[in-house]
C-alpha cells in the first residue's frame, strides 16, 4: 500500500496551483543545509495533503465563497550533483549495471549532458547544449517548488523558506541559481498551453491512488511512478531512504507560437478525409488538431477526426477513451507522428504484431505550466515572437530510462516510431511539437498520407534538470541531520 503521509504530494495528487516558481538552488555549506532543511520538512506537502487541500477546495467552492482559497505547497528534489555535494550515497537510484556494458544512468550524468547525448538539443560550438546561462554552470543541486493561488501566496512562501535556509546572508547554507514562475493562463485559456490546445487531459491513473477510474488507458501500477512499488523496475535493493520518491524530469520549454499559428496558415488540409472541401480557416484548425491528435477543446481526433466535438472534449468519461484501435497501418483518423500518439502509442505498442505488450513502464505523471505573457497585438500581426513564452515542463517517474527519456528520444525524435506495417513511404516522422532533429512528418493530409511535410523547430528546449523528490522519511531520516 501506498503511505500518502510519506510521498510527496506533487507525485500522486499534483500540488493545487494558479502560480508554481520552481526556486533552483546550490547548496553551499552542506553541514548546515541538512540542518536548515529539518525547518523546512514541516512545510512539505504530501499526497495526503494534497487531498486535504482537494477537499478544502470543493467545500469552499460549494459554500460559493468569494475569490480563490489561499494555499500553498511546498516540495523538494536533488540532483546527483546535490547528493553528492551532501556527501549522500545515492548509488541505489541507479540500477544496478554491469561496470562494462557502458550503460549511462542519465540522473548520474545529469541533464546537461543527457541533452546533447540522447535528447537532440541544439548545441553551441563549445558542446554545451544552447541552454541559458543558469543551467549551464553545472550548480544546480536542488529544486524547491512552490505552488499557490496567488503570486502573493508564493512570494511570502519562498521569503520563509529563504529565511530558513539563510538565503542572502552571509550565514546562507543555499543560494538562489535562479527562480522560474510559471502561471495558469488567464479567462478561457486556463488549462491551455500558449499554441491554444487544452492540457493535462492524460495522465495515468495510479493503481492504489486513484478512486474513480475512466475509460482510458490502464491505470499504472505504482511503481512506475513510485519507487519500489510493484512497477518500479529496481522495486527491490533501493535503499531505505530512496523510497517512496520519484524523478521528476524539468524541462525549461520556450514555444514560438506566432510562428506555429504562421505555420498552420500557410498549409491548411484542403479536404478532410471524407473528401469535404474546407475553408482556410477549418484548414488550418484540422492541422493543429492532426499535429497534437486533439482539437484545441480537446476532443480525440482518434474519436471525432474532422470535426471538433467541445462537448466529447469536456466529458472525461469520453475524452480519453480510445486507442488508435486497429489503425496499425493507418493515419486516417490521427497521423503516426501526432504528439500524443507519440508519448503515449497506446494499441500500436500493446498490441500484437508491433506490439510488445503494454506501455504501462513508459508512462509519465506531467505537472508542467505555462510560463510568460500572452500574446501581443504586435506579435500576432508579425507572426514572430518578441517575449519569451512556454512550458515549464516538469513530470515524475520511477525511470527516467523508461519514462521522460524514452518517451523524447527513442519515441519523438525517432521517425520510424512508432513501428507500422505495410505501407512502406508512410514513415510517421518526428513529434511535431517536441520532436528534434530532421524536422517532418507524414500524415497531416488525410487524403495523401504518404506526404512528408517538413516542420521549423515550434519548441526550443532553454534547459532543464533530473532531480529525486525522497519521501518525507527519507528526508528527514537520511538528507537532514
Ligand atoms: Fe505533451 N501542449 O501543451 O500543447 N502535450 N507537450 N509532452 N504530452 C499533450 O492529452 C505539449 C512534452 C506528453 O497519454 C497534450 O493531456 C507542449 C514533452 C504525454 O495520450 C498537449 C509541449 C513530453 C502526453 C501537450 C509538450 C510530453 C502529452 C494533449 C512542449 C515528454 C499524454 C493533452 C512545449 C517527453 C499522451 C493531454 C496521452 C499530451 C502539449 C511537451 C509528453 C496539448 C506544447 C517534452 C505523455
Amino acid at each position: 500500500t501506498l503511505d500518502f503521509n510519506n510521498i510527496q504530494g506533487d507525485i500522486l495528487g499534483g500540488l493545487p496551483k494558479r502560480t508554481e516558481t520552481f526556486f533552483l538552488f546550490e547548496i553551499i555549506n552542506a553541514t548546515k543545509f541538512r540542518k536548515d532543511l529539518n525547518k523546512l520538512i514541516p512545510l512539505v506537502k504530501t499526497v495526503a495533503g494534497v487531498l486535504k487541500d482537494r477537499k478544502d477546495i470543493e467545500d469552499h467552492r460549494k459554500k460559493r465563497l468569494p475569490g480563490l482559497l489561499r494555499l500553498t505547497g511546498v516540495n523538494i528534489s536533488f540532483s546527483h550533483l546535490g547528493f553528492i555535494k551532501l556527501g549522500i550515497d545515492d548509488s541505489s537510484l541507479r540500477p544496478p549495471v554491469d561496470p562494462h556494458a557502458g550503460v549511462l544512468d542519465p540522473f548520474e550524468l545529469g541533464q546537461k549532458i543527457d541533452a546533447v547525448i540522447n535528447l537532440g538539443d541544439p548545441t553551441k560550438h563549445n558542446g554545451d547544449p544552447d541552454w541559458d546561462e543558469s543551467f549551464l554552470r553545472g550548480h544546480i543541486h536542488g529544486v524547491i517548488v512552490i505552488t499557490g493561488d496567488s503570486h502573493a501566496s508564493v512570494n511570502k512562501k519562498k521569503s520563509e523558506i529563504e529565511v530558513i535556509f539563510g538565503a542572502h546572508t552571509p550565514n546562507a547554507s543555499l543560494k538562489e541559481i535562479t527562480s522560474i514562475r510559471g502561471d495558469v493562463r488567464p479567462g478561457d485559456q486556463a488549462a491551455h498551453e500558449h499554441f491554444g490546445f487544452l492540457d493535462g487531459i492524460s495522465n495515468p491513473a495510479v493503481i492504489g491512488f486513484d478512486t474513480v477510474i475512466n475509460p482510458g488507458p490502464r491505470p499504472v501500477n505504482p511503481g512506475v511512478l513510485v519507487t519500489g512499488h510493484p512497477g518500479d523496475p529496481f522495486e527491490i535493493g533501493r535503499a531505505d531512504w530512496a523510497k517512496d520518491g520519484s524523478f521528476l524530469a524539468f524541462r525549461y520549454l520556450f514555444q514560438k507560437a506566432p510562428e506555429f499559428n504562421t505555420f498552420l496558415k500557410k498549409h491548411p488540409i484542403s479536404e478532410d478525409g471524407n473528401g469535404k472541401v474546407l475553408t482556410p480557416e477549418e484548414g488550418s484548425e484540422l492541422l493543429g488538431a492532426r499535429m497534437f491528435g486533439r482539437w484545441k477543446s480537446g476532443a480525440p481526433i482518434d474519436i471525432t477526426p474532422f470535426k471538433d466535438d467541445p462537448i466529447l472534449a469536456a466529458d472525461s468519461k469520453r475524452n480519453n477513451n480510445f486507442a488508435f484501435e486497429g489503425e496499425r497501418s493507418s493515419q486516417f483518423k490521427c497521423p503516426f507522428a501526432a504528439h500524443i500518439r507519440k508519448t503515449n502509442p497506446r494499441d500500436d505498442l500493446e498490441v500484437p504484431p508491433t506490439g510488445t505488450g503494454s506501455v504501462e513502464a513508459n508512462r509519465i505523471m506531467r505537472r508542467g505550466i505555462q510560463f510568460g505573457p500572452e500574446l501581443t497585438t504586435h506579435e500576432k500581426a508579425m507572426g514572430i515572437t518578441e517575449h519569451g513564452r512556454g512550458v515549464l515542463f516538469a513530470c515524475y517517474q520511477s525511470s527516467l530510462v523508461n519514462g521522460f527519456q524514452l518517451q523524447q528520444q527513442t519515441w519523438s525524435n525517432n521517425p520510424k516510431f512508432p513501428p507500422f506495417t505495410g505501407k512502406p513511404n508512410e514513415l510517421p516522422g518526428l513529434d511535431p511539437i517536441i520532436g528534434q532533429g530532421s524536422r517532418s512528418m507524414s500524415g497531416l493530409d488525410p487524403l495523401n498520407p504518404e506526404a512528408q511535410l517538413a516542420l521549423p523547430n515550434f519548441v526550443v528546449p532553454r534547459g532543464g534538470e533530473y532531480f529525486f523528490a525522497p519521501s518525507l522519511h527519507g528526508l528527514k531520516g537520511t538528507i537532514a541531520a
